[in-house]
Parts: structure tokens; C-alpha cells; sequence
């Protein structure tokens, strides 16, 4: 199959003004009738109309009442196309589809066992041509009227977007139910549920006075968990009027929850689909983590209300527009709520994880991709976080008011349209009255841009000149690159703390506290007057710019930043800055700079010992990066020797701290506030976690304080942090508390998932070996995304040390699970095999064994596209 490209783009020759669709539902065959209001574009007399259409069993095809006689029509496996000489129509079509046998999660589809087996729907990207004919593209917007008729008994509960019309029984037991939506929406929006869950109800009065009825629906089992959740919706719900002046627009907004689902959670208008991980919560079967990821995940799909669904996508190659910009709003959301600062260390942290590797292999592509064969590979880091780091420059380019200003005039001008970046940078260009064409550049070009800092100070001219500098390295398909504006935000400081003024040459007026300096060209130095000492730059200041920092900052001002900074990201940016440094120190000589360790481990003293810290940064400060991201910028990787250097350094510090940690961990032990989710004592648990493992890495000797906390623990987070420190030193007693928790949580598929994970990410040898066992533990099912995710996903992203064992088995046992999960569950397989998407990046061991595996893959009969465009280009 022939890409998809950008440039092909033309708006649709037909549209569809008015959808009324039928469904008799049923698991083993469910019929779907539709009736379609067409109209041809007039521009486009020629142009048949053409439905996507897959995996249905065509009935019947009617025109204006009339069946159509075969030569009138084309049945093809991916679609039907009519010859209509009229310029509007009424399209009826009878389609069988079979919800019970769809392991693919795409379309109409069974979830859960037994009694509470249900059926429901996913159509993004292009899951809706599964249901039913239609052109499956997000500018074909129309209004929908859906009838839902099923069984009473098996089906109690029946869905659909928009607000409830009417309802009533049928003869034989069924029952139906009917919606209306008002607000055109694509066909990717839709959605419905049918099943026997139950639910919760609140209530929710908008500014503009409407009165919303909220519910949660979820299995009886899990129904007790989503109070948390209907909080978090109310939370999101105020906050966008507030922060973004954006309404609820129906009379009813639905939340269902599902444990089979290929991702997160889906935004269909006022009928979201959330996976159960990102939904449920309570203090004994969620973490703290996943408090926060329910809250940031409702906000989520809450906020896609606006950006997303009243202003859509025009294709999928707009795909950031709705997907960064809402990435961005949850952040501002959690920020707003939560911890700022913890939430931009976890977004940098993910971004340099998952999005710069990603830029630096074969899969890269703009935020903006302008080819695609397979659209669902394109749910990606890039699309996503970096695309939502460009929003945030530009709304620090606009400034507060400004991009608020920006944003309203986009949600104006384009309401019920489906839009373009262009029309979005259109927007917030005209409201404020500036020029943004330079940005889209940054959509357009793939790569992570690397930023070189450079200084001078002139003590007799009391003039500091900081030159910066930007490259970014070719990527597939675009060989040279151009500069992009960069925004640089930057203060200075005294060695004290104290700021120091920020006074351009030539300027006028009174120097300021911070400001940003705008990169735009290749290279510029900016040269600040009237400074009177050598200052320490705070660079790039809460991450201001999704680029590589490359500045050879003195350790002992890197100190000063970890002391002082009154940004508190970039405190912990700092102390990234200099860990990484000892790493790479560790990596080449086997060892770190005795005198840098010493700067490194006694900042890092300092900030545990502070009163006034947030704990949670503190946390974030002694945990150092993962072994990817410590790997990241590297070439002919040896995981192994990564591993030794991250765990030197690692050590080191645990060593170096080791009364001052104990007593912290003591200190933090006598809270009585177990069962408590407010940020402060999230931070707490976070900070005590922190310091139970690296007191316990010092010495193995303490481990007694971990088995202690994992049978007194009474909240998740307590107990899995104990268990992972555990296991991490394979300590005696670790294999009885994993069973223990085990028998503990038995028959709790999310609490299950993250004991798999728990096992999945320990670098130990044999640790492949333990994961191929799982897959036969019954909490483990290949059909469902949760448990593949948990175990097999987590292994392969997660653990460099066992995927990379030299023997090549965690890549064996990886590439197997990818083949088996391309027959169930193809876009799953796909992302599982972006762990192999950087082999050129290792030594020349694993960069074959890594390769070969990728050709046994391409080897395959019968690829799932999914799965062929990742190796295609893996291998290109
Ligand atoms: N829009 C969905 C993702 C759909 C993924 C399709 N393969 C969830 C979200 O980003 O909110
Ligand atoms: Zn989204």
C-alpha cells in the first residue's frame, strides 16, 4: 500500500450532513443499519462516492430507497463505492459484523468475562469503517442519531454520544435506546456502549448554567474505585472554564471504564472510553502515581471536549493539533493543581526518555509527519510531548494573556470545523498581533536540536557574553536542516543566590530578573552589561525549549544552581547536569571525578537536609535518570557497561549520604497520614521511597527496614516500593513477599499488572527466563493490551540490561511475543516493536543480533500493516 502523504491532501467530494445509524447488538453478530444524507461537492461532478469499508458483511445498499444492481456499486476489502449521478443522496446500508471474535480492539468489540461481558466501540484513528460504510476521514463532520436495541437482560445499560432521545422494551426481551448528539463531529468521535455496569452519578452546574449529569460506569468490581475519578472530572470541568474560559456543551457526560483497550483512554463526544489503569483508584490498589495519572488523564480527555472535538483534526496529519495542545492543557492542569515543578521534571523526564530516542532512530518524524503508511504508529512521543513543548513555547513567546487571547480566537474561528497547525498559529498571530511563521518549522522538521552554550566574563568590562549555538543532526528523509527559534529563558545569579541584573548592551531602563533570549539564527552571543561579579547562568530555565543542553557549566556553579536556584526545575536540571557528568566520567574511566562526586553528593546533602524543600524534589533530585536516557545521546552502546557506570554513581551517592538518608527515612516513617493523597503526603511517600532504596544499596545490611515496611505498609505505593527494593538487591525473603503480594492481591488485574512489571524491569540475568514464565501465569493474557503492556512492554522498554542480554535471548523472547500478538492484537505488536528501533545505536554484537530479528520479523507471511511500516522503517 502507497503512502499517505501531506501534499495529496484534498477536501472530501462528498460530505455527509446527517447520520442515523440502527445497530441490533449482539456479541456473535451484531447488524448495523445506516442511512447516510449525502452531498457532492460541486466542484467535483465526476467523483464517485467512496465509503471505507472493512471486515463487514454487506446486506443490503439502497440509493434514495432503490436497491442498487451490482454494476451501480464496488464491494471492495477496503471499500464501497457507489456511481451516483445526483448531487445528494439518502445512502442506506445493512452491514454484519462480528464484535465477539475482534481481538484487534478496533470498531465494535467484547470486553470482560462471563456475566459482565460488555460491548463497546473504538473508532480512532479509522476503527468506524469496521462499523459501518462511511468515509472514515476527520473533515467529513455530521450530526449523529443513534438507536440502540439489545437484549434487557444481558444489555441493561446502553450508550451512545450526545443526549439520551427515548427509550423503551421490545418484544422477546430487548429493549432500545436512542441519541442525539448536536454537535457535528468526525466519525473517529463515535462511540457506544452496551452492557450490564454500573455506575455512578454527580452532577455539575456549568458557567454558562447548564446543568450536566456526570456518570461513571465500570464492572460491579471496580465501581467503588472511580470516586477519585468523578472528582477529577469535576476538577477539569472548572478548571477550563477558568483557566480557558471553555464550557461543557450536552446535558450528560459519560465516563466507561474497560480493562481491555489498546491505550489510555478515548475523548468520543460526551461518551469517554478509559481504559481501567487510568480510571480507578483507591488507597489500597493504586499507587500514588496513579492518583496522579487518573487526574491528569480525565483532565485529558475532558479538555479534548474543546481541542479536539468542537475544533478537529483536517487529517491525520494534523494529529499534534489536538494531541499536543491537550497534552499541554493537562499539564497546565496538573500544574495548576498539583506540583509545577514535579510535573515538568516527570514531562522532561518522559520527553528526553521516550521522545529524543525516538528523534534519533529510524522512526523519527516531525510533529507534524507529512507521509504515513499506517496513521496508528503516529500516536507517538513526538506527536504527543513534543508537540506539547512547542505549544508551550509558544505560549511563553505570547505570554499568558497573550496565548489565552491566541487560543480564544483559534476555538472562535474554527468551531465545528476541522482545522490545520496553520490555522492555529493563524489564530494566536492574529490575536496578538505578531509573526509565528517561523514556528512551523519546528512541526516541520524532525530531529532534536542541540543547543551549545558558551561563556566569557570580563571582570574589568563587568560585561558576561553567553554564545549560543544550534545544530541538529539529519534524520531520515531530510538530510539538512534548518535553524529554528529557539527560546532561551535565562537569569544569573551571584555564587551566593543572590540575582544579578540582565542588562543587554545598548539597552535602556531597568535591567530585569529573568528574560528570554530568542535564538533565532545559527548562532548569537548576547552580551550583558553592568555585571559585577562572574555570574552562574540558570539556563534554559524551566525548560524553556524541547533541545540538548551542551554547556560544560563549572561543577561548583552547578552546586550554586542546586542550592539557590529559585526555579525549582532547574535545581533539579542542575543535579541531572552533574550526575550525568559523573556518568559519563564512570563510563569512560571506570570511575567518576572524585572532586565533581563530592560537589554532586554534598549539594544533593544539603537539599536533603532543607526544611523547606518539597520532599518530592528532593526525591527527584536523588533519583538519577534511567539507564535509557543515560544512554541516550550515546553511540555503540554496551548496555552492560551502562548498567555498571549508572549503578557506580548511583552507589556512590547512596554511600556517600547514607546517615543523612537513614535519618530522613526514619523521620518520614513516624507520618500517620497512610492512607492520604494530597501532594504533601504523596511527597513524603516519594521522598521515603527514595531514601529506603538508596539506604539499602549502601548497605544490604538494612534490608530488614524494607521487609519491615513491606508487611506494615498500608497503601500501594509503601508496599510496591519496599517489594521493588527487594527484589532489585534479590534479597533473602524477596520470593515470599512477591507471593504475598501476589495471594494478597489475587484477582486484581491492575494491582497484578504492576507485580508483573515490578518482575519485568529487574536487571538481573535471568530475568528474561522469570518473564517467558509469567506469560503462563494466569494473571497474564496475551489478548489483553494491560497485561502485554505490564510484562512483555515493560521488559522490552524498560530493562536494558535483560532485553540487551549478549546471548540475544530477551530479543528472541521479544520478536516471538511481537509475531504472536500481530495475529491478536496488531497495534500493540507494532509498539512493542519500537524496541528495536534503535539497533544501529549499539555495539556491533547487539546491533546484529538486534538486526536479525528485525528481518526474521519482515520474513513474516502476512504482516499486519502495523507491524510491517515499524519494521519497514526500522530496517530502511
Ligand atoms: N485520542 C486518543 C488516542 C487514540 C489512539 C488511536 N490509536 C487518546 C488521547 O490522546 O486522548
Ligand atoms: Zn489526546
Amino acid at each position: 500500500k502507497p503512502p499517505v502523504l501531506l501534499c495529496d491532501y484534498r477536501a472530501p467530494a462528498w460530505r455527509v450532513t446527517d447520520v442515523e445509524l440502527e445497530f441490533d447488538l449482539d456479541p456473535a453478530a451484531t447488524i448495523v443499519a445506516a442511512r447516510l444524507a449525502v452531498e457532492r461537492d460541486p466542484s467535483e461532478p465526476a467523483a464517485p462516492l467512496r465509503l471505507d469499508a472493512e471486515q463487514l458483511e454487506l446486506l443490503d445498499l439502497r440509493v434514495d430507497g432503490r436497491r442498487l444492481a451490482p454494476e451501480e456499486y464496488r464491494f471492495e476489502t477496503d471499500a464501497l463505492t457507489i456511481l451516483l449521478a445526483v448531487p445528494r443522496a439518502r445512502i442506506e446500508t445493512r452491514v454484519r459484523i462480528a464484535p465477539d471474535t475482534n481481538t484487534a480492539l478496533q470498531g465494535l468489540y467484547a470486553s470482560g468475562g462471563g456475566q459482565s461481558r460488555f460491548l463497546l466501540t473504538q473508532c480512532e484513528a479509522e476503527g468506524f469503517r469496521r462499523i459501518t460504510p462511511f468515509p472514515d476521514r476527520p473533515d467529513v463532520l455530521a450530526r449523529y442519531t443513534v438507536t440502540l436495541r439489545a437484549d434487557k437482560a444481558r444489555f441493561p445499560l446502553l450508550l451512545a454520544n450526545g443526549n439520551a432521545d427515548g427509550a423503551g422494551d421490545l418484544d422477546g426481551g430487548r429493549h432500545w435506546a436512542r441519541f442525539v448528539d448536536p454537535h457535528p463531529k468526525p466519525s473517529y468521535l463515535f462511540a457506544l456502549v452496551a452492557g450490564r455496569l454500573e455506575s455512578i452519578e454527580d452532577c455539575f452546574v456549568t458557567a454558562e448554567g447548564r446543568r450536566v449529569r456526570l456518570f461513571i460506569h465500570a464492572e460491579p468490581d471496580a465501581i467503588g474505585r472511580c470516586g477519585w475519578a468523578m472528582q477529577c472530572l469535576k476538577m477539569a470541568m472548572r478548571w477550563d472554564e477558568e483557566r480557558f474560559g471553555r464550557c461543557y456543551d450536552l446535558d450528560v457526560f459519560h465516563i466507561v471504564a474497560t480493562h481491555d483497550f489498546t491505550m489510555g483512554a478515548m475523548e468520543n463526544k460526551g461518551l469517554n472510553v478509559f481504559n481501567a489503569k487510568y480510571l480507578l483508584a483507591d488507597p489500597e490498589r493504586a499507587t500514588d502515581d496513579g492518583y496522579r495519572h487518573v487526574l491528569a488523564v480525565v483532565g485529558h480527555e475532558y479538555f479534548h471536549n474543546w481541542s479536539g472535538n468542537r475544533v478537529t483534526c483536517r487529517d491525520w496529519f494534523q494529529l499534534s493539533l489536538k494531541e499536543g495542545l491537550t497534552v499541554y492543557r493537562e499539564q497546565e492542569f496538573e500544574s495548576d493543581l498539583a506540583s509545577r515543578t514535579l510535573r515538568r521534571i516527570e514531562d522532561v523526564r518522559v520527553l528526553w526518555r521516550a521522545q529524543f530516542s525516538e528523534d534519533a532512530g529510524p522512526l523519527a518524524h516531525p510533529v507534524r509527519p507529512d507521509r504515513y503508511s499506517e496513521i496508528n504508529n503516529f500516536y507517538t512521543a513526538t506527536v504527543y510531548e513534543k508537540g506539547a513543548e512547542l505549544v508551550r513555547m509558544l505560549a511563553s513567546v505570547l505570554g499568558r494573556d497573550g496565548f489565552r487571547r491566541g487560543l480564544d480566537r483559534y476555538f472562535e474561528r474554527n468551531d465545528g470545523r476541522a482545522a490545520t497547525v496553520e490555522d492555529f498559529l493563524a489564530a494566536l498571530e492574529e490575536a496578538n498581533d505578531v509573526r509565528l511563521s517561523p514556528w512551523l518549522a519546528w512541526y516541520a522538521q524532525a530531529g532534536t536540536p542541540t543547543l551549545e552554550a558558551s561563556e566569557r566574563y570580563d571582570a574589568a568590562a563587568r560585561c558576561y557574553e553567553l554564545t549560543l549555538a544550534q545544530h541538529t543532526a539529519p534524520t531520515p528523509g531530510q538530510p539538512r536542516k534548518q535553524a529554528l527559534p529557539i527560546p532561551v529563558v535565562v537569569a544569573l545569579f551571584d555564587e551566593r543566590g543572590a540575582r544579578l541584573p540582565l542588562r543587554l548592551d545598548g539597552e535602556a531602563g531597568t535591567a530585569e530578573r529573568e528574560r528570554v533570549l530568542p535564538l533565532l539564527t545559527e548562532r548569537a552571543t548576547f552580551r550583558f552589561v553592568d555585571v559585577p561579579v562572574r555570574p552562574v547562568a540558570s539556563l534554559l530555565r524551566g525548560y524553556s525549549a524541547p533541545v540538548r543542553l551542551r554547556w560544560n557549566a563549572d561543577a561548583d556553579d552547578l552546586a550554586v544552581q542546586i542550592r539557590h536556584d529559585d526555579d525549582g526545575f532547574n535545581r533539579w536540571f542542575a543535579a541531572d547536569a552533574l550526575s550525568r557528568r559523573l556518568f559519563a566520567q564512570a563510563l569512560a574511566s571506570g570511575a567518576p571525578d572524585a572532586r565533581q562526586l563530592d560537589v554532586w553528593t554534598r549539594s544533593l546533602a544539603q537539599a536533603l537536609a532543607d526544611p523547606a524543600l518539597d520532599p518530592a524534589l528532593v526525591a527527584e533530585m536523588l533519583s538519577i535518570a534511567d539507564a535509557g536516557s543515560l544512554a541516550e545521546g550515546l553511540v555503540d552502546i554496551d548496555p552492560d557497561a551502562v548498567h555498571v557506570a549508572r549503578a557506580r554513581v548511583e552507589t556512590a551517592l547512596a554511600q556517600a549520604l547514607a546517615a543523612p538518608l537513614l535519618a530522613r527515612y526514619g523521620e518520614l516513617s513516624g507520618a500517620t497520614d497512610a492512607q492520604a493523597v494530597e501532594p504533601a503526603a504523596q511527597a513524603r511517600r516519594r521522598l521515603r521511597n527514595a531514601c529506603l532504596a538508596a539506604v539499602c544499596r549502601a548497605d544490604p545490611a538494612q534490608l530488614p527496614l524494607a521487609a519491615a515496611q513491606f508487611a506494615q505498609a498500608r497503601n500501594l505505593t509503601d508496599r510496591l516500593g519496599a517489594l521493588s527494593v527487594l527484589l532489585s538487591a534479590q534479597a533473602a525473603g524477596a520470593e515470599e513477599a512477591l507471593d504475598a503480594f501476589a495471594a494478597r492481591h489475587a484477582g486484581d488485574a491492575l494491582v497484578l499488572d504492576q507485580w508483573l512489571t515490578l518482575q519485568a524491569v529487574q536487571p538481573h540475568d535471568e530475568t528474561v527466563e522469570h518473564v517467558a514464565a509469567l506469560t503462563a501465569h494466569p494473571a497474564f493474557r496475551w489478548t489483553n493490551p494491560n497485561n502485554v503492556y505490564a510484562l512483555v512492554g515493560a521488559f522490552a522498554l524498560r530493562n536494558p540490561r535483560a532485553f540487551h542480554r549478549a546471548d540475544g535471548a530477551g530479543y528472541r523472547f521479544v520478536a516471538d511475543a511481537v509475531a504472536r500478538l500481530d495475529t491478536l492484537t496488531p497495534q500493540v505488536s507494532a509498539r512493542l516493536a519500537t524496541a528495536f528501533g534503535g539497533w544501529r545505536r549499539f555495539e556491533p554484537l547487539r546491533r546484529a543480533l538486534m538486526h536479525r530479528e528485525l528481518q526474521r520479523l519482515a520474513a513474516r507471511d502476512a504482516l499486519s500493516p502495523d507491524l510491517a511500516d515499524i519494521v519497514g522503517r526500522s530496517l530502511a
